[in-house]
């Protein structure tokens, strides 16, 4: 199916950079941490297809991103904060990347557009005539006709269906469009869903996140448009190539983890000296994102290296299934395949060394195994190594010996 959408307008993304005065190194740059960000999960290509991992280069985005012409966008804000389109806004710091976001031609958002009233609902209204992308952020809510979240006088669904009829790609964006969020937890008051239990006769690609990082939300609009298809996803409707690694496989505090090591509240010695943040509720032994490798704000932090237990805010209903935040993790699966890797791991894998690939690969395992049957559950999976004593701060840890 291609996502080609016909009358986009001039000039090209190509053009509108020589015209912004975009220097092509600059792009390039660009272009290559996109490359990077679409081969963080080689594995999103699938058997047999791993040879096309060499022919996602920055080159190749570069020169399919420069041809590309505007296509129109509408951007729904339903029930929701406005942090994901914050994220969306201030997703780089370069002049290419405000280019690129450019080169949507977003006719209708609540948040930003400076039209209201009559002249917000045509641009609204004509957009939709046409074949547009759709970007939902926020969730739907059906109870009692919908009238908790309505723009000129229709429903946020009435308007999310007309939105989607001849939209060519549907992008939710944000826990709130994928799965209702915190509005969707119990007892749920609005009866608020996600835009795929509303839209349910076209592919939505479910950019999880609360707000999902923003450099996924800009990779995804980029990958539609270079490739002509929609990313491949997990059973989530996820995009893989952010969403197929799980935090804790990649979380540069794994080899505290690894090594019993926990922080038991912030301001101990072992919060100073960045022990595994489990104990104090970390969902990354159960939440898949690319947080640990992209990070946010250019790459500065993130919320575990900023000291942060993990709230799994891109998982299905992590609000209902991971509260009280501050509460460790019942029986997880994974903790502690390090520690019981000598006396289940060996002899049940045969492999002479266990480190994160093959932690990794059982996760993945587990993972699919999940999916297939409609659900990641919290995972119970092995024993809980035993805590060991915080060390002063300024005192280096003791390493388990297995690479992070
Ligand atoms: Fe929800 Fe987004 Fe969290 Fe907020 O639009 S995913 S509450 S960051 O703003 O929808």
């Amino acid at each position: 199916m291609s996502y080609k959408l016909d009358g986009w307008q001039e000039p090209t993304l190509g053009e509108n950079l020589a015209r912004a005065g975009v220097e092509r190194r600059d792009f390039l740059k660009y272009c290559g941490s996109l490359a990077a960000i679409f081969t963080v999960a080689p594995s999103l290509l699938g058997a047999g297809n791993e040879a096309m991992a060499d022919e996602i280069t920055g080159d190749l985005i570069a020169e399919k991103l420069a041809d590309v012409t505007k296509p129109n966008v509408v951007w729904l804000q339903l029930q929701e904060c406005t942090g994901c389109i914050e994220s969306a806004l201030r997703s780089g710091g370069t002049t290419v990347e405000e280019v690129v976001l450019n080169l949507l031609s977003v006719n209708y958002n609540e948040a930003i557009m400076a039209a209201a009233g009559d002249a917000a609902n045509k641009a609204l209204d004509s957009t939709n005539a046409e074949p547009h992308i759709l970007v939902v952020n926020g969730s739907i809510p059906v109870k009692d006709g919908g009238i908790y979240c309505t723009m000129g006088g229709k429903s946020a669904e009435q308007v999310l269906r007309e939105s989607a009829e001849n939209a060519t790609a549907i992008l939710a964006v944000g826990a709130c469009a994928v799965w209702g969020s915190v509005q969707g937890s119990n007892p749920n008051p609005t009866g608020a869903v996600g835009v795929d239990q509303i839209i349910r006769d076209k592919p939505v690609i479910n950019v999880a996140g609360c707000p999902p990082i923003a450099e996924v939300i800009t990779a995804t609009v980029a990958y539609i448009l270079t490739h002509e298809s929609l990313p491949r996803t997990d059973a989530e409707g996820r995009p893989l190539f952010a969403y197929d690694q799980r935090i804790h496989d990649s979380c540069p505090r794994r080899p505290h983890f690894d090594a019993g090591q926990y922080v038991r509240t912030f301001d101990d010695e072992g919060s100073r000296s960045g022990w595994c943040l489990y104990e104090m509720g970390c969902k990354g032994p159960s939440t898949f994102s690319a947080c640990p490798i992209i990070q946010w704000n250019l790459h500065t932090s993130w919320p575990i290296g900023a000291g942060h237990p993990c709230i799994g805010c891109t998982e299905k209903h992590f609000y209902d299934r991971f509260t009280p935040f501050y509460h460790a993790l019942p029986n997880v699966t994974g903790l502690g395949i390090e520690a019981t890797a000598e006396t289940v791991g060996w002899g049940l894998l045969g492999a002479t060394v266990v480190g994160v690939g093959l932690h990794a690969g059982a996760t993945a395992l587990r993972h699919a195994a999940a999916q297939k049957k409609g659900d990641e559950p919290l995972e119970a999976f092995g024993d809980i190594p035993e805590p060991a004593e915080p060390v002063p701060a300024g005192e280096e840890p003791a390493a388990s010996g297995e690479e992070a």
